[in-house]
């Protein structure tokens, strides 16, 4: 049995600028805050990654020989501006040649304009708790939207932007590597805002655009429905996933929300005037991100902190994952995906949606010239099933981000994890294709699984 997609469903790889293309330092490009990061932690640092920068037109033979109409990728703003707010043209050169050469290969580019990399520059006035922040990235948008608006119709803000904030600015475990909640919650809302003035900057070049931003969400699961797990989970699902969204769609933060987190002291006195009516600039699709749930359970003592990302988040703890796990410990839940498109379906009032990034890191091995990752192809054919479903049952979704093109530079934890439909051998650069990326090939030639 075949199950066929909408006509005109748009398929696609998706990549970031950090995680494949090394090449830091080439023609002028400016630290960002995941080169000092990963230099002073000792992690491995994203040079070479996948040496995108100079093979960037072999990567995109391949993403051609696939089949593969559509990819996402991510500009570096310290390549474009190295110091955060002066143009670099060589930086903005390479991502003019990469869209010509896309588009000659007859792939549709997808530029996303922050996929975590600042300029260090930026961070040493204080990074994303500064608002300033938010008016250099309407320029830097501005920029971009200048040298290729001309060619890229597709455009998200920020990917991710809760572990921008709260991994980067919360627990510290991404870059900068902060550990101040009360930061991290500024962070939050001033990346919604940067998103907010860059939407308003993009659509002031004129031109025809779809203007996106990308989340990454969690739904909850709890073991026991009474009311005190529903309001650990309600509790987490607010911070991770509505967090951002609300905003997003002009309803501002979820009061329960901002009295979670009242005792930190920080988010609401961040919030000037008309703040809120610059986040909830209009969307034309929502990026949507999904890898796996979160377990949510209530914290006897409601004044200890939780094992999440916001410890401050009181009342509520997070459990370890269950079942089948990916290599990143991460649970196989492609139900979660169906409802979860279901519900954004209709929390976001139709609102149209495009899966950003889904796929699995495992551990692959090279036999023969071959990669037989069935883990991978099992989670693929799993969770577009699970789109699938959701579409069946009325959730608007126009296309599928397969994460990731290629095996790449996975932040914290270095070269250890492999996400890629491509091998690569990070010694000899040599791309290999995995049975997954064959199997993707074939969905995307049948619109169908
Ligand atoms: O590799 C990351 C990507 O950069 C952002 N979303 C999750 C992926 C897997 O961890």
């Amino acid at each position: 049995m075949t199950l066929g997609f909408p006509d005109g469903f748009r398929w696609g790889t998706a990549t970031a600028a950090y995680q494949i293309e090394g090449s830091t330092t080439a023609d002028g490009r400016g630290p960002s805050i995941w080169d000092t990061f990963t230099t002073r932690s000792g992690v491995a640092t994203g040079d070479p990654a996948c040496d995108h920068y100079r093979r960037y037109r072999d990567d995109v033979r391949l993403l051609s020989e696939l089949g593969v109409p559509y990819y996402r990728f991510s500009v570096a703003w310290s390549r474009v501006m190295p110091d955060g707010r002066t143009v670099e043209p060589r930086g903005l050169a390479f991502y003019d040649r990469l869209v010509d050469t896309l588009l000659e290969h007859g792939i549709t580019p997808m530029v996303t304009l922050y996929h975590w990399d600042l300029p260090e520059a930026l961070q040493a006035k204080g990074g994303w708790p500064n608002r300033e922040l938010a008016d250099h990235f309407a320029d830097y948008a501005l920029t971009v939207h200048k040298a290729l608006g001309d060619r890229v119709r597709q455009w998200t803000t920020i990917n991710e932007p809760f572990c921008a904030a709260f991994i980067g600015y919360g627990n510290g475990d991404h870059a900068p590597g902060i550990q101040d909640e009360g930061a991290a919650l500024v962070a939050g809302h001033n990346l919604l805002l940067a998103h907010g003035k860059a939407a308003q900057a993009l659509r002031s070049n004129g031109g025809e655009q779809e203007v996106s931003i990308v989340l990454n969400f969690a739904p909850v699961l709890t073991d026991v429905d009474d009311a005190v797990h529903r309001e650990a989970a309600r509790k987490f699902d607010f911070l991770h996933n509505r967090f951002f969204l609300d905003p997003l769609l002009g309803r501002g933060y979820p009061p329960e929300l901002l009295a979670d987190l009242a005792h930190l002291g920080t988010l609401e006195p961040a919030i000037a005037d008309g703040d809120l009516e610059i986040i909830a600039q209009p969307l034309d699709v929502l990026g949507v991100n999904y890898y796996a749930p979160a377990r949510a359970v209530p914290l006897e003592d409601p004044e200890a902190d939780s094992n999440c990302p916001l410890p401050g988040l009181r009342g509520m703890d997070v459990q370890p994952p269950r079942g089948e796990l990916t290599s990143l410990g991460w649970e196989q839940r492609p139900e979660c995906f169906t409802e979860l498109l279901l519900w954004l379906q209709e929390h976001c009032g139709g609102l149209p949606l495009v899966i950003a990034e889904n796929g699995a890191a495992f551990e692959d091995e090279v036999v023969e010239g071959r990669v037989h990752d069935e883990k991978r192809v099992r989670y693929f054919a799993h969770h577009l099933a699970a789109v699938h479903a959701a579409i069946e049952r009325g959730a608007d979704v126009r296309g599928y981000m397969a994460w990731s093109l290629l095996d790449n530079f996975e932040w914290a934890m270095g070269y250890t994890q492999r996400f890629g439909l491509v091998h690569v051998d990070f010694e000899t650069q040599k791309r290999v294709l995995k049975d997954s990326a064959l199997f993707y090939a074939d969905v995307v030639a049948r619109n169908g699984l």
